[in-house]
């Protein structure tokens, strides 16, 4: 028990799990017997300060749990270019410097570019060293990588689409998939139905995507947008939501302060006097009583070798007896320029895979807590 802190035991009592075999928060960072290789991760994502939507704060602090435990290797934030329409915001460098300071370590952080595609094959030859130090960053992580390397997309797939179509035998030999958290997950998706926010960002990136010559991991938000349906729990869909307070009062001083800087919209520079500063309670409070919509959870644990039980346990993906709340199944997937898929289930297929929600009963609070235990073992 000596890794568990008090406030996880207290947790766990509280939730009336601490007899359990399993158990929230034990099961995770417990290794298996046999010691498994770190994963090379790298993390793309939308992360702004001030924020935009705050889910992507959210995510930044799981991967860096995961990478604090060993069980991946986190390789580098690469933040997207800030939109045109994103009201004078910054990429969050704040938030990668106050994590990599939680976590004690070191992880590099890059911009991308603000050019857009002019098609699914725009390699850019036109753009400066200024405009791909986001694509620089993306192809010298594979090239120097001895393993195979994941990489995550939270926004959009612009740097990620650009350095794949401009190295697609690197990223054949040095890519072990990319987990594409954008679309709409029906299979057979209406043409004129309203596009999702990350696809919406680039087109042309989400569908060339789909071109790459390495496993792809696709994680729809939503399964339908438009539809009556779409704050529910759908099948393919990974959308959740939680009330913030049901994770936040957990949470180390610290990582409390790094939620709470990002909350109140700072953009001073002082990113290490406020996370070793006093709480701000009032505003803790107040955004604790709100919901936060999640969306890429379970990606970032598929991809370090575990998945969540329908009770939120984090077990490996080798846990035979594990009743796992979501699944990856294999597809065949096409993608238009607009950036409209059709699927099909295909058991043949290597290297195209849906995220698949097993239990839409118990995936948010599976989700939730599976999250909880992650974030309260951040220092
Ligand atoms: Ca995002």
């Amino acid at each position: 028990m000596e890794n568990i802190d008090r406030r996880t035991v207290l947790s766990m009592a509280a939730a009336g799990l601490a007899g359990g075999i399993l158990r929230p928060g034990l099961a995770y960072g417990k290794k298996p017997e046999k010691v498994k290789k770190k994963t090379p991760v790298l993390h793309v994502t939308d992360l702004y300060r001030p924020h935009m939507d705050p889910d992507d704060h959210w995510d930044l602090a799981c991967v860096y749990e995961l990478a604090r435990q060993g069980d991946i290797e986190l390789k580098g934030v690469l933040i997207d270019h800030p939109p045109e329409n994103a009201g004078g915001r910054n990429p969050d460098i704040a938030a990668v410097a106050q994590m990599n300071l939680i976590a004690s370590t070191y992880v590099p952080v890059a911009v991308g570019s603000g050019l857009p595609m002019k098609s699914r094959y725009d390699v850019q030859e036109y753009a400066s060293p200024i405009d791909h130090q986001g694509v620089q960053m993306v192809l010298d992580v594979l090239r120097k990588s001895t393993q195979s390397v994941v990489i995550n997309i939270l926004g959009s797939s612009r740097d990620v689409a650009i350095a794949g179509k401009m190295a697609p035998e690197l990223f054949k030999a040095k890519c072990a998939g990319i987990y594409l958290n954008a679309g709409t997950g029906s299979p057979k998706m209406n043409p004129a139905s309203k596009l999702e926010y990350n696809v919406t960002l680039a087109r042309n990136a989400f569908a060339a995507i789909f071109d790459l010559p390495c496993p792809v991991y696709w994680m729809p938000c939503f399964e339908e947008l438009g539809s009556p349906r779409q704050g529910e729990v759908r099948e393919y869909g990974t959308y959740y939501k939680f009330r913030q307070d049901e994770i936040l009062p957990y949470l180390s001083d610290m990582v409390q302060n790094y939620f709470a800087y990002m909350f109140g919209k700072y953009t001073d520079s002082n990113w290490l006097g406020y996370l070793e500063g006093k709480k701000d309670e009032a505003l803790l409070s107040k955004v604790g009583s709100m919901d936060r919509h999640m969306w890429c959870t379970a990606g970032f644990l598929h991809a370090a070798g575990y998945t969540v039980t329908r009770d939120g346990q984090i077990v490996s993906l080798s846990e035979k007896h594990a009743e796992p709340v979501f699944t990856f199944d294999a597809v065949k997937v096409e993608c238009d320029d607009n950036g409209v898929t059709h699927w099909v289930r295909d058991d043949d297929s290597k290297g195209r895979f849906i995220f698949h929600v097993r239990d839409t009963d118990n995936y948010q609070s599976a989700m939730t807590c599976a999250m909880k235990s992650l974030l309260t073992a951040l220092p």
